[in-house]
């Protein structure tokens, strides 16, 4: 694409929705504080307490727009199967019909603005270009802070490189007239009717894993929802370990993770939260970028205790959306220690009788520049290597504290059966178990059937993968309280993850995988004995044989195309656990 079709994209775009003005974005910090002047003006945003909270404000949006709407989310590829069971599918004409008719006149009276943007290091040769175009000032400034957004990107299109094409009006914000379409065979994205970020910042999870993880498997990479985190030991060895949990299970707070006391000398870097695009390196492991430039993180819950590099890049430059303030405008949550909610996200007084006072998915956008735990590697073109892939969800029974697969085939099937309880980060009902395979169900922008296969060739395609894990660290006892202390104790976890990479640390095994043994995990300091331990990392082996006969008629669901191998995998593990 050259830079006439970006210039004639635009003019065509502008043709349909008839917008005022067009602004093409720069990028620039002097951009940033016009647009939140303008934003302050018409009340889009509300100033916070700028003694404590330097730059920071506050956003609250329509109260029926609030979470990623998957029912709403489409793949509209040429052929149905190739978006597969796991995604809503629109025939592409009809799709874009649909969504021209909603488009047409929208912008009227509005601002119509260009956003070149980059997902990666600008020099990076893995990252990938996008404009989105869209008619809210607040996505404009989300979308600095969470991407390289601006003139580079733009000289680069300009210059003839491919970008992805997003389209974006928040129309009147009404929830039956809300799609959020993607056409993965042209590039394009198509957004309409909502303002919250993974709807409305199109570069995060719709270019960035739904049309990433498209070409990925065109172009023999992966686009993942995983964190990114380096672990350093006091004798100065690096580990970089990828992580993949669904949404609102705890990534951030991995990722930024401060080492417990015992763990003196330890130091934690943060390369990414959320989204992960690993290529096979020149030395045969995997490498990963993280394709964002900031976080756009779950606000309740992040407290001193479970996040404290959170909370303190969280002091200046930030914006935060519904969550509640304190009666001297400090932004205020569930979980924070201090301070008292004076009114509640949807701008009310505060009164416990009406729920909660900030909305359980109320969100910061910060630059990943703010994290104490930020390391310049995070903006190094070709990424770190990757020596653990984690996979986990929240699972009150059942699944170990930690498990190691016996190999890669068996890696991707742990990935590929993982459950979790959904969460308040899309639509819909909360606390329900359901499959959550790679923690891509909502992303996975093609068949998982292909995608499994996908994982499954870098077998022979990559000498030295990853080792790959399965962890919960949501295991509830009968009084359903949590078993593990979570946060900064898995620290402990991710050690003996690395001893194993290292060749270190024996295992137990078992049919369904490698577990530690009862001394493995070192619980200094801890309340916690082996005794206890050992109820964490014990296989069931009959709560696992009927995980397992569940899980083949959910793999079932995916054929002709689930690989044979993986479907004999499992049949086998059943086997065995029978036998
Ligand atoms: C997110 C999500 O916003 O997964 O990262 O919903
Ligand atoms: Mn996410």
């Amino acid at each position: 694409m050259s830079h006439q079709s970006l210039h004639a994209w635009v003019e065509d775009v502008a043709a349909l929705t008839r917008p005022n003005k067009i602004h093409w974005c720069d990028g620039s910090e002097q951009e940033y504080q016009q647009m939140v002047q303008e934003l302050l003006n018409d009340g889009a945003l509300i100033e916070l307490n700028q003694d404590s909270h330097p730059n920071c404000y506050l956003h609250r949006s329509d109260p029926q727009d609030v979470a990623r709407v998957e029912h709403l989310t489409f793949v509209c590829t040429n052929n149905k199967a190739d978006a597969g069971p796991n995604n809503n599918w629109m025939d592409p004409k009809e799709a874009h019909a649909l969504m021209d008719d909603l488009y047409a006149g929208c912008m009227e009276g509005r601002t119509l603005y260009v956003v070149p943007y980059c997902m990666g290091p600008v020099e990076s040769p893995y990252s990938r270009l996008g404009v989105e175009i869209t008619d809210s000032p607040y996505v404009v400034a989300n979308m600095r802070v969470m991407t390289r957004m601006g003139q580079a990107a733009r000289d680069k299109i300009e210059a003839g490189a491919p970008f992805v094409k997003g389209l974006h009006s928040i129309g009147e914000l009404d929830p039956e007239r809300r799609y959020i379409m993607h056409f993965p065979e042209e590039l394009t994205i198509n957004s309409f009717g909502s303002g919250y970020g993974g709807n409305a910042l199109l570069g995060k999870k719709c270019h960035a894993l739904r049309i990433a993880s498209w070409q990925a498997r065109q172009e023999g990479w992966l686009a993942e929802h995983m964190l990114i985190v380096g672990v350093e030991s006091p004798e100065g060895e690096v580990h970089y370990i990828a992580a993949a949990f669904p949404s609102a299970c705890g990534k951030t707070n991995l990722a930024m993770l401060v080492p417990p006391e015992e763990y003196k000398g330890w130091k934690i870097w943060t390369v990414g939260d959320d989204i992960c695009w690993m290529h096979p390196g020149p030395d045969g492991r995997l490498w990963a970028v993280n394709p964002e430039a900031g976080y756009f993180g779950v606000a309740p819950g992040t407290s001193e205790k479970t996040n404290p590099n959170a909370m303190a890049m969280l002091q200046r430059d930030a914006i935060f959306t519904n969550v509640a303030v304190t009666s001297d405008q400090q932004p205020w949550w569930e979980g924070m220690q201090d301070g008292t909610p004076a009114t509640d996200w949807r701008g009310r007084d505060f009164d416990a009788e009406n729920g909660k006072a900030s909305h359980p998915n109320a969100r910061f956008t910060v630059s990943a520049k703010q994290c104490p735990s930020y390391t310049e590697k995070a903006d190094e073109a070709q990424g770190v290597p990757i020596s653990a892939i984690l996979f986990g969800g929240r699972r009150a029974g059942l699944v170990p504290l930690v498990m190691e697969a016996k190999d890669w085939a068996h890696g991707v099937l742990l990935g590929a059966t993982m459950a979790s309880e959904t969460t308040a980060a899309a639509t819909g009902q909360v606390g329900v178990v359901r499959r959550d395979p790679m923690a891509m169900k909502p992303f996975c922008g093609y068949h998982y059937g292909d995608y499994w296969a996908h994982w499954l060739s870098f077998a022979d395609k990559v000498p030295n993968l990853p080792k790959v894990f399965q962890v919960n660290w949501f295991r509830k006892d009968g009084d359903g309280n949590f078993m593990w202390p979570g946060f900064g104790d898995n620290l402990r976890v991710l050690e003996w993850v690395i001893q194993r990479c290292k060749g270190e640390a024996e295992v137990v095994s078992t049919p369904v995988g490698l577990v530690p043994k009862a001394d493995g995990v070192n619980l200094t300091g801890l309340e916690m004995n082996q005794e206890q331990l050992k109820s964490l990392i014990t296989i069931d082996q009959s709560g696992w044989q009927h995980e397992f006969s569940e899980i083949k008629t959910y793999l079932d669901g995916f054929s002709p195309r689930l690989p044979a191998s993986m479907a004999n995998l499992a049949e086998n593990i059943e086997q065995q656990l029978s036998s």
